[in-house]
């Protein structure tokens, strides 16, 4: 009981002042506070002990420190360090951040400190004083900061880790760059005393033109009038907080046009009261399943997907930029999808809203990506804030279509426990969205002649997505037009990765694995395509990968040198053979799925 009592402190200790919660940061009134920033490269972990974020310098003759913010090395942010500087390249460990910060306190006004992303573990301090810790490297956090702020000059210092352990998410090794540092947007976000904390305003999912309405004040005053105005519509809903500061409510559209990939429409939404305006596009769309169909405004889609991680191939760095988001979803665009597997984390703000303005479905996904302690009772409240954080940043999107909540797990009673406490947390703050995850657990049953997959967790899921690399990983056990499916045959099934290897404008046999070449890539799509006529359950394909990334994972002396080269683009941004047959493939479904 004692042991029980003592874990739940520690972990609302850990996690209780965690979570995000203050959304649409982008549509308020804030500041960014990006630029350089003074570093201390702390290799050995002195920092804390020598107390740097104290930020002193000595004062009399016989003072000194050891460190100092001033004259040092710089770094950009937003942006990992690693691109930063030859000797960061492969560093993990921990680097200081330091910034000064002006401050004029306004009677009325709140300042929150929000941090869109820094990978992987932060400790915040002001002017001396710690004021928040957060794990997690792919969604946002923030602190008010409002009574740690003098007038005049205050010194930020942000303690940035990137050390991977057994009980982070992801976990000791994992097929992408473990890019450090503070590596999106940092925000000063201005509100009024009380302010609208949250709010969720989506189309009902058993509507065509009711919109429901979810609104949170920051603090639980009974009696404060929020208004909800979306101009285009000539419609206004307006409603009082109750004893929890909160408002539920709903607005029926008449003339509502729906957000699709063909009309990607965003209507402009003012949320306020007496003391704060928040402007927002929102788009409006129903998305559900039936049978092994995935219903888009009640049509039947086929999911022409395709993933890529938050990173600039060409930069060598992540992505953090509304040019960078615009970059990759044009080249996703060019390949004619209508889905993006946001591979394997929450991606930065400006990618999901650019996704958006493009009529893009979001499969979006928390890092849980093999080799994860599924026994860890830490470790599933890490997962658990990392899915409420990401559910509550991206809400109000109406280009999510998918929660994730692992990648490539195996069954066993710990992650079947695991998983369904996510499940839960997910559907406890939005039950609107179809709820998945990616499994590689197909197999080909000699017996049956059939490709099955046993995994009785599935049943807990809207869609099944399925990793298969059949020509690279697994070699075909019979000829591809052969290759029948019979898997969670009830569902939907998404092909959520599938591809091979090939160096940009290698030339080679295609017959021949290793020859590593686009010909080879190419016939191994084309294989795949053909069995994937096959699987009558099929919702939608995924190839693995757009663009070729980095990764420690590949050591191939001089076909990989640090690259995962399953990109159907190489990192210079030429596109492979199999970039082509993807394309025509996708042109081909589009014409048979077109929306009547
Ligand atoms: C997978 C993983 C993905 C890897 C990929 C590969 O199954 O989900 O993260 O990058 O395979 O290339 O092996």
């Amino acid at each position: 009981m004692k042991r029980i009592s003592l874990t739940i402190l520690i972990l609302l200790i850990y996690f209780g002042n965690s979570l995000a919660a203050i959304t649409n940061v982008y549509g308020r009134d804030y500041q960014l506070l990006n630029g350089l920033w003074d570093v201390i490269v702390d290799q050995y972990d002195q920092g804390q002990r020598m107390k740097v974020y104290e930020n002193k310098s000595p004062e009399g003759l016989t003072d000194f420190y050891e460190y100092s913010f001033k004259g040092g090395e710089r770094l950009h942010v937003p942006g990992d360090w690693n691109s930063q500087s030859p000797e960061l390249k492969r560093y993990e460990g921990t680097i200081w951040y330091g910034r000064p910060l002006n401050h004029v306190s306004k009677p009325g006004e709140r300042n929150i400190l929000y941090f869109n992303g820094v990978n992987y573990r932060s400790n915040v301090y002001l002017n001396g004083e710690k004021i928040k810790e957060h794990e997690g490297g792919f969604t946002p956090f923030e602190v008010d900061v409002t009574d740690y702020l003098k007038n005049g000059e205050n010194f930020l210092v942000v303690e940035v880790n990137n050390t991977r352990t057994p009980q982070s998410i992801p976990a000791m090794a994992f097929d992408w760059w473990n890019y450090g540092g503070i590596t999106r947007d940092v925000m000063m976000v201005k509100v009024p005393e009380n302010y609208i904390e949250d709010y969720f305003i989506r189309l009902n999912p058993q509507s065509t033109d009711i919109i429901d309405i979810d609104i949170k004040m920051s603090q639980p005053q009974e009696g404060i009038e929020v208004k909800v105005t979306i101009p285009e519509l000539n419609q206004v809903f307006q409603g009082m907080t109750d004893e929890n500061g909160k408002i539920k409510g709903e607005l029926k559209a008449k003339k509502l046009q729906r957000w699709s990939h063909e009309n990607p429409k965003l209507y402009e939404v003012i949320v306020e009261t007496s003391d704060e305006r928040i402007v927002e596009e929102i788009g409006f769309r129903n998305i559900e399943v039936k049978g092994s169909q995935i219903l888009v405004n009640g049509e039947d889609q086929f999911m022409r997907s395709v993933s890529f991680h938050e990173e600039i191939p060409q930069r060598l760095g992540r992505a953090f930029s509304q040019n960078d988001a615009v970059m990759l979803i044009n080249e996703a665009k060019d390949l004619g999808v209508n889905m993006v597997r946001l591979a394997h984390y929450p991606q930065n703000e400006y990618i999901v809203r650019e996704a958006e303005r493009n009529g893009i479905l979001l499969w979006e996904e928390i890092p849980v990506w093999q080799g994860i302690e599924f026994t860890d009772s830490m470790t599933l409240e890490k997962a658990k804030v990392m899915l409420t954080e990401m559910i509550n940043r991206d809400k109000n999107r109406c280009a999510i279509g998918f929660w994730s909540v692992a990648n490539e797990t195996k069954p066993s009673p710990a992650r079947n426990a695991f998983l369904k406490e996510l499940l839960k947390t997910g559907k406890g703050i939005d039950s609107t969205r179809l709820y998945t995850a990616a499994f590689d657990l197909v197999e080909f049953d000699e017996d049956k002649g059939l490709f099955t997959m046993e995994d009785d967790f599935t049943e807990n899921l809207d869609v099944v997505g399925v990793n298969k690399y059949l020509g690279w990983y697994h070699q075909w056990p019979l000829d591809p037009k052969n290759a029948v499916w019979e898997v969670i045959t009830d569902k939907p099934l998404i092909i959520t990765e599938f591809g091979g290897e090939a160096l940009y404008g290698q030339a080679g046999s295609r017959d021949v694995v290793s020859s590593w070449s686009e010909d080879y890539q190419a016939r191994l799509y084309a294989d795949n395509l053909t069995m994937f006529e096959n699987i009558p359950n099929l919702a939608g394909v995924s190839p693995w990968v757009l663009y070729d990334f980095r990764s420690p994972y590949r050591f191939h002396p001089t076909n990989q040198e640090g690259w995962n080269r399953k990109g159907l683009v190489s990192d210079k941004g030429q596109r492979k053979k199999a970039w082509y047959l993807m394309r025509d493939y996708y042109e081909k479904k589009k014409n048979e799925y077109r929306v009547k």
